[in-house]
């Protein structure tokens, strides 16, 4: 496992060198941010932040994301060209020595939240998806940050509509045709390509959603094709066997980047995010890391979103404080795995 740290680029406030004092961080997940959504990334920019990063003494062995434009989640238009440009930043990733690519197949929205910074009861702050607010909102007229702010709120309602005229079947067939384009790629360069699952995983605003691993890892017989398993998405739904996730597609050799964070799933089924600590949540954080160690894991891992915390502002859910203390607190825990020889006390 190595443990990793998500970084924004030069307009993170939270700089490299602040992350380098995390001891157990190995490298920074990142990406060229400056690059419209579909186009190529330059070579020299990519050999310039992984310099960067380096110079901190920081890996770059992990891109998170490398989107994929929304003519090719809806086949239409110059879907044909952006994959043969995502082709391109694969390799060229790939020469650069980045082994693991996280990408999503979210219609048009990344992530969903009702609030930003909801108040907790110990004074921080979070990220909260509450039901009953986003039922009542109005996708065409409000904005979200990891929401698509480059659409007018008539060309917001439009591509609304195209997705749900295509429906989750085709979407599926657009993610099939696109993994069956990308993969040999990716194999040959040796890249793992990871998605991420939908956050959170159920429709919102009734568009279609993919959520269902088993059907996606059949699409292509390939070990580079995994996921980004990620456990505030996934084990926010009740009924997720979450640790049963890990070590079904662990198992496989198929997760290459996780992603922990704890939530607090509500009455309702909505949650707040909340400290990766066991207790502050309702994941069992110690059980999914023992999952992660009894299949051996090898690939990255990172602290998902943290809470706000000792009065710090900026990105939600991308502080320094919160998420340096989840990291430490997963390398603590994996520390004791591998010295209490865990794997072969079950054997
Ligand atoms: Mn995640």
């Amino acid at each position: 496992m190595k443990m990793t740290f998500r970084w924004y680029g030069e307009s993170d406030p939270v700089t490299l060198d602040k992350i380098r004092q995390i001891p157990c961080v190995s490298g920074v997940v990142t990406a060229v941010y400056s690059v419209p959504v579909g186009e190529v990334w330059r070579s020299e920019d990519i050999d310039a932040l992984k310099r960067q990063v380096n110079k901190a003494g920081l890996e770059m062995e992990v891109i998170e994301s490398v989107p994929v434009h929304e003519d090719i989640k809806l086949g239409k238009g110059d879907y044909k060209r952006y994959i043969e440009n995502y082709k391109e930043n694969i390799r060229r990733l790939a020469a650069a020595g980045v082994k693991c690519i996280c990408y999503n197949f979210m219609p048009v929205f990344d992530w969903t939240r009702s609030r930003l910074n909801q108040p907790l009861a110990d004074g921080s702050n979070a990220l909260a998806y509450y039901k009953a607010d986003v039922d009542k909102m109005d996708p065409a007229k409000i904005s979200l940050p990891g929401w698509d702010a480059s659409y007018s709120p008539s060309e917001m309602g439009e591509l609304i509509k195209e997705y749900k005229e295509i429906g989750e079947e085709g979407l599926w067939k657009n993610l099939e045709y696109f993994i069956k384009e990308i993969m040999p790629v990716a194999a040959s360069c040796d890249v793992n390509m990871a998605i991420h699952p939908d956050d959170p995983p159920w429709s919102v605003f009734g568009l279609p959603r993919i959520i269902t691993n088993d059907r996606f890892l059949a699409l292509y017989d390939d070990v580079h094709h995994g996921l980004t398993l990620c456990s505030g998405s996934l084990g926010c739904i009740k009924s997720n066997d979450y640790t049963a996730m890990v070590k079904k597609y662990g198992g496989m050799g198929r997760i290459h980047f996780a992603h922990i964070r704890n939530v607090k799933i509500l009455d309702d089924g909505s949650f707040e995010e909340s400290a990766h600590m066991s207790d502050c949540g309702s994941l069992d954080i110690v059980e999914i890391l023992k999952a992660y160690y009894e299949v051996g894991f090898k690939g990255y891992l990172r602290p998902d979103h943290g809470r706000m915390i000792w009065g710090e502002t900026g990105k939600p859910g991308y502080g320094l404080y919160d998420r340096a203390l989840g990291a430490m607190y997963m390398a603590g825990i994996w520390e004791t795995l591998e010295k209490a020889g865990f794997d072969k006390m079950h054997r």
